[in-house]
């Protein structure tokens, strides 16, 4: 079975993950993996924290000689601010004094319930795992799965669709998805340049005002093949476990599948993708793509389209209403630093979760222990699907 845990907490040593389940045989570049961490790190409303990291991978398990050797492959990222915090969070019992404690739970955010939660006299060990820079890990092994499914021809890329009230109304090629993933600076993720001008001011007056702001951003995966994921059961619907990857990244409030919200406020006769024949190709295509690739939660070849709904991050310069949780006076909410726009950032986590969400569904149906075994058993499966 295809699975992976993440560990490590944002000011701690490093982030760990580990991967279980990929085939022998998948060559890996360390190279992209490290890109991918990159443009993690992009764009225009980040934080302080991404200044002082470079977050580079280390494999230390599970791939040899370039490839994977069907072993548990375990991954560790530095985090460059533990040095900054060895007194403060160290393993063994430390110095009381030196503890940072977060007293004033910030609203939006884990502290609250967490603290409660864990029994936690302060917040600071639930903001430490709660905070987005886990994503650092997930990433890393998104990296990995996007490895895997390129040889299997798929693709997947994100794009920024809207930052706070600023949103681009039209249709977005996946050409232009691509051209925008190979410029070397990323701004706001947005394809449209007239778009992405305007998402600016907002991030511009998120700045000025102390404040935060979320967004929307599209994730895209092309090169499917029709059929993974079932209808048979609630939990084999792809739509609904890639849901929940989604849904489980940090300050994402929602998901929608294709054209999901336009769709609920449409009829039927507009919505649903025609259905056509190719007899030279001898193949099926679909006159539109609202379904955003997924009909009764299987792929059905069209690209995948998927949309994270952010809220804005929830440490604000300009801090909310609080409770001190040592004196239960009111009292603003802590604040340190913290990122005022994560929308492209969230796009390349959402590609990571997507990436490995279809790994998995790949390798349930497909199955294999080498590379060469998946391989096979996909192009028995295509050449079915030709032949159908
Ligand atoms: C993040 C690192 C964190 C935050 C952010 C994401 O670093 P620090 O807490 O040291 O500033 O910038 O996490 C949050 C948004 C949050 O609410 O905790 C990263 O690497 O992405």
């Amino acid at each position: 079975m295809f699975r992976f845990e993440t560990a490590g907490e944002s000011h701690g040593e490093c982030l760990v993950a580990t991967l279980t389940g990929l085939p022998a045989g998948i060559p890996i570049a360390i190279d992209a993996m490290n890109h991918e961490l990159w443009r993690r790190q992009q764009g225009f409303g980040r934080g302080g924290r991404m200044k002082i990291e470079t977050d580079r991978v280390s494999i230390v398990s599970g791939v040899r000689q370039g490839r994977t050797i069907g072993s548990p492959i375990a991954m560790i990222i530095a985090n460059a601010d533990w040095k900054n915090w060895t007194e403060s969070m160290p393993v063994e019992a430390g110095d009381p004094a030196r503890h940072k404690a977060v007293s004033r739970p910030r609203p939006g955010h884990a502290d609250l319930a967490g603290a409660i939660k864990y029994d936690f006299p302060d917040a600071r060990y639930v903001l430490e795992r709660a905070s987005a820079r886990e994503t650092t890990a997930r990433v890393a092994v998104g990296a990995m799965a996007k490895q895997f499914l390129a040889n299997f021809g798929v693709e997947i890329l994100s794009h920024v669709i809207a930052v706070g009230s600023k949103r681009l109304e039209r249709t977005v090629a996946w050409e232009e998805i691509v051209e925008l993933s190979r410029k070397p600076e990323v701004l706001l993720g947005c394809v449209d340049t007239e778009a992405e001008r305007e998402m600016k001011t907002v991030v511009d007056e998120a700045y000025r005002t102390g404040d935060t702001v979320g967004g929307i951003f599209e994730v895209v995966a092309r090169g499917l093949p029709p059929g993974l994921g079932s209808f048979i059961t609630w939990d084999s619907r792809l739509d609904g476990r890639i849901a929940q990857a989604i849904v489980s990244m940090q300050a994402v409030k929602g998901v929608e599948v294709g054209f999901a919200e336009e769709g609920a406020q449409s009829f039927g006769s507009k919505v649903q993708d025609t259905i056509h024949y190719n007899r030279e190709e001898r193949r099926f295509f679909r006159g539109d793509n609202r379904a955003g690739g997924i009909e009764g939660g299987m792929t059905n070849g069209q690209d995948l389209r998927v949309r994270g709904f952010l809220k804005p991050i929830s440490t604000l310069r300009r801090p909310l209403e609080s409770v001190d949780l040592e004196t239960r006076e009111p009292s603003k909410a802590a604040y340190e630093r913290s990122d005022v726009c994560v929308v492209p950032a969230a796009g390349v986590i959402g590609e990571a979760m997507v990436a490995i969400v279809l790994a998995g569904a790949m390798l349930d149906k497909f199955g294999g222990d080498s590379l060469r075994e998946t391989r096979r058993n996909y192009e028995g499966y295509l050449e079915q699907v030709h032949n159908f």
